[in-house]
Order: C-alpha cells, then sequence, then structure tokens
C-alpha cells in the first residue's frame, strides 16, 4: 500500500499530519505516537514575544466539537529556540514550525530565525488565528495582507512555506489566490470557525474571551467546501483541514485534491488517534481495491451520485 504523498517540495510517508496547536511542540506525545508512523509534526504557534494567552475558560466542549480561545500564549522565539526547536528537529518524520507575527516584518523575522536556528523541513505561516486581536487573521482576511506577510516570509526563509487560511471570509479563495501571488509553496485550511457560547443562567460568555473558534467534525462540512474552493482556485498544492477523525475523512479531502491532510481536534480526546486513522486510511484503500493515496487525490467529480448505485472504480 502506497500511502506516500508529495506536497509541493515535501515527501511525506504518508498524508496525515498533527495540526499545530494540537500536537503540543511534540514531546508530549512521546508517549502514544511512534513519530516515525505519521506524515508530520506541526508545531504549536510561536511569537516573537512571550504571550501569556486569554483569561479562562479557554475551551469549550460543543455538539461535535470545541470552542477554544486560548489566545496563543508561548514563551516566545528565544525560548522556542532554545527548548523546542532542537526536539522538533530530531524528530524522525516532517517537521513543521508555525509562525504568528503583529507586523509582516514580525513574520520574516520569525522564519529567518527558526530557519536559522535548527533543520526542520516547512514554516506554516499562521495568518488566521481567530483569538488575538493583532496579526492573526487581521492579515487572514485581508488579501493584500495576507499577500504582504507570504512574501515578505519567503523573502527570509529557503524553507518551503506553507500558509494555513482562515474560513471567517467571504472569499477564501481570493486569500489562497493571494497567498499564491505572495509566493506560498503549499496551501493549508481551514483554521476555527468563529464562534461562541453563551451560559443563559448567568447571562454571561462560557469563555474568557467571548468568542473562540470552533473545530472538530462539526465544521468538516464547512471545510470540505473550503478546501473545494481553494483547490479549484490555486495551482500550488493544498493540505485540508477541519474535523478529521477517520481514515474516511483523510479519503474525502483527498478525493478533493488535497495531497495530505492535518488531524486537530481528535488528538486532544484521543491521543493516538492518529494511529488508528492511518489504519482505517489503508484498509478503506484496500476494501476499495486501490494500492494508495496517488489513486483517489483529486478524483473528484462535481456531480453528485445517484442514491443505491454502487461507485463505479
Ligand atoms: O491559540 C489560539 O487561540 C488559537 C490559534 Br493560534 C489558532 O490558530 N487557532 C485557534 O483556534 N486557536
Amino acid at each position: 500500500m502506497k500511502l506516500e504523498t508529495t506536497v509541493g517540495p515535501l515527501v511525506l510517508r504518508n498524508p496525515v499530519i498533527m495540526a499545530s496547536g494540537t500536537f503540543g511542540y511534540g514531546w508530549e506525545f512521546h508517549d502514544f505516537v511512534d513519530y516515525s508512523a505519521i506524515g508530520g509534526v506541526i508545531a504549536k504557534t510561536v511569537t516573537l514575544r512571550p504571550r501569556k494567552g486569554n483569561p479562562p475558560p479557554r475551551t469549550c466542549e460543543t455538539a461535535s466539537g470545541v470552542l477554544n480561545s486560548i489566545g496563543l500564549p508561548n514563551g516566545g522565539i528565544e525560548q522556542f529556540l532554545e527548548v523546542a526547536l532542537p526536539y522538533l528537529s530530531k524528530l524522525p518524520t516532517c517537521r513543521i514550525a508555525s509562525i504568528a507575527g503583529e507586523t509582516p516584518e514580525e513574520f520574516a523575522e520569525l522564519a529567518a530565525r527558526i530557519d536559522a536556528g535548527a533543520e526542520i523541513d516547512a514554516i506554516e505561516v499562521n495568518v488566521s488565528c481567530p483569538n488575538v486581536e493583532r496579526g492573526g487573521a487581521a492579515f487572514g482576511c485581508d488579501p493584500s495582507a495576507t499577500r504582504a506577510v507570504v512574501e515578505k516570509v519567503k523573502a527570509s526563509t529557503r524553507l518551503p512555506v506553507i500558509v494555513k487560511l482562515t474560513p471567517n471570509v467571504t472569499s477564501i479563495a481570493a486569500v489562497a489566490a493571494a497567498a499564491e501571488a505572495g509566493g506560498a509553496d503549499i496551501i493549508s485550511g481551514i483554521n476555527t470557525v468563529l464562534g461562541m457560547a453563551v451560559d443563559w443562567r448567568r447571562g454571561r460568555p462560557v469563555l474568557g474571551n467571548i468568542t473562540g473558534g470552533l473545530s472538530g467534525p462539526a465544521i468538516k462540512p464547512i471545510a470540505l467546501r473550503m478546501v473545494w474552493d481553494i483547490v479549484k482556485t490555486v495551482k500550488v498544492p493544498v493540505i485540508g483541514i477541519g474535523g478529521i477523525t477517520t481514515g474516511q475523512d483523510v479519503l474525502e479531502f483527498l478525493t478533493l485534491g488535497a495531497r495530505a491532510v492535518e488531524v486537530g481536534t481528535v488528538n486532544l480526546v484521543e491521543p493516538a488517534a492518529c494511529l488508528r486513522i492511518l489504519s482505517q486510511l489503508q484498509n478503506e484503500l484496500a476494501a476499495a481495491g486501490l494500492d494508495g493515496v496517488d489513486a483517489v487525490i483529486g478524483t473528484f467529480k462535481a456531480k453528485a451520485a445517484k442514491a443505491g448505485r454502487a461507485p463505479v472504480t
């Protein structure tokens, strides 16, 4: 069974990557996951200066999902370079850092320092955090601001640049096109969907930050629609993200044309979920008589299947 997939300049042993913010800096999952079995790891987003994050409560369970307003707590780039990056760079899988800045120049500085810090495989540019005021989705909601960030980052690193998009826009295709025009090597999406939860007895928000980002199975249909919009718009490869919890979910995104996926929220409730998802992926492919993921990627035909008829193979 050939699970290997190429995503632009990246060669992954399989298409299942751990999404940023749900897998710590890697070491937190040491007891649960054999890193040499998974497609890749994306570390929690790092910023230039240390950040405390948002007031609690920071998470809340919803129907088939989770709301978070974590607010990007992290020790800043110095601590990342000293503590997290050396560990990340030793993992026997595709190693990806994630960065967020308040200006295009900050994004560029982060990329340059990580590039110089230790050997990794790519940088994901997070222009899509829903829970911080400056930076975050402020860039990802505006095509020209997205392009400006990507151009600066591309000029400051030789590493492949993945641009992670927010769904909280009218046209994700327009932002994807701007990221591509700025030089993005790969586009990933989607980050979390803006939402909120209400404690009606107290007449108050559940989350300390009032609003948060929704993730988990509840957002998979939104993510599929947006990945479809992105793959129709850009030529660069796409990584699908949003509510993936099974091997079948992975195949749905690959069918649309995504060349890999990121698995996030399920890691919070099932730390070894990626291993189950990978075994389901192989079983699904074998049951369909297919010898690998390449037989599935981009096979989507935009005409609904008739009920009650087996798929043509
Ligand atoms: O830390 C967060 O609150 C956060 C980030 Br950086 C992000 O990109 N997406 C999200 O849902 N939460």
